[in-house]
């Protein structure tokens, strides 16, 4: 089966003034839509065609395919993103058994927010935040370009992109902001509860 992109979950002016109507247009419209375009070309005619996306992502790692890493891994976390995201979101209002894994594992809401801001702005250059499942822990990761910790033996449950694609329209250079605002204001706990559910 074919890659294709869903439509948003929420309208583009959803987010402002966090993240705008036209860093989405471009964002979910031309960034992802191309991810979707070349990773059908890639997937065409490979054994790969027709596995899950979180089956090809760990293949694909595996035999360093970079076409596949790059634009079916990039598929699969721009799916999640958006989810990941919504109005009036962010916040320390944590689900039970995700807010106890965060105080247990990561030392606290507090020293998480500090660690996952502090690892989208060290990622040099392009790439991701994240918070993962590995080894039934939470743990915060980074990784660059269209990778993701499925790749890494870890069950993203959120991530953060930090392409510039990504802020650059709202926030210019200032990375540290956008992940403060994404964190802050943007993070739908929900999504990220039901991500935790599914990989522990
Ligand atoms: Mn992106």
């Amino acid at each position: 089966m074919a890659l294709e992109l869903p439509a948003l979950p929420y309208d583009y002016d959803a987010l402002a003034p966090y993240m705008s109507r036209e860093t989405l247009e471009f964002h979910h419209d031309k960034h992802h839509q191309a991810y979707v375009t070349n990773g059908n070309k890639a997937l065409e005619g490979s054994p790969l065609e027709g596995k899950s996306l979180e089956e090809i992502c760990k293949a694909a790692y595996a035999e360093k395919n970079a076409a596949l890493i790059n634009n079916v891994g990039q598929h699969y976390n721009h799916l999640h993103f958006w989810k990941w995201m919504k109005k009036g979101g962010g916040g320390t209002s944590l689900p039970g058994a995700l807010a106890k894994a965060v105080d247990s594992d990561l030392g606290g809401y507090d020293k998480f927010r500090a660690d996952f801001i502090n690892a989208g702005t060290t990622q040099f250059g392009s790439g991701w935040a994240w918070l993962a499942v590995k080894g039934g822990k939470l743990e915060i990761m980074k990784t660059p370009n269209g990778e993701n910790p499925l790749m890494h033996g870890a069950s993203p449950i959120l991530g953060c992109d930090v392409w510039e694609h990504s802020y650059y329209i709202d926030y210019r250079n200032a990375r540290p902001k956008y992940l403060e605002a994404f964190v802050d204001n943007l993070i739908n706990w929900d999504h990220v509860a039901e991500m935790y559910e599914a990989a522990r």
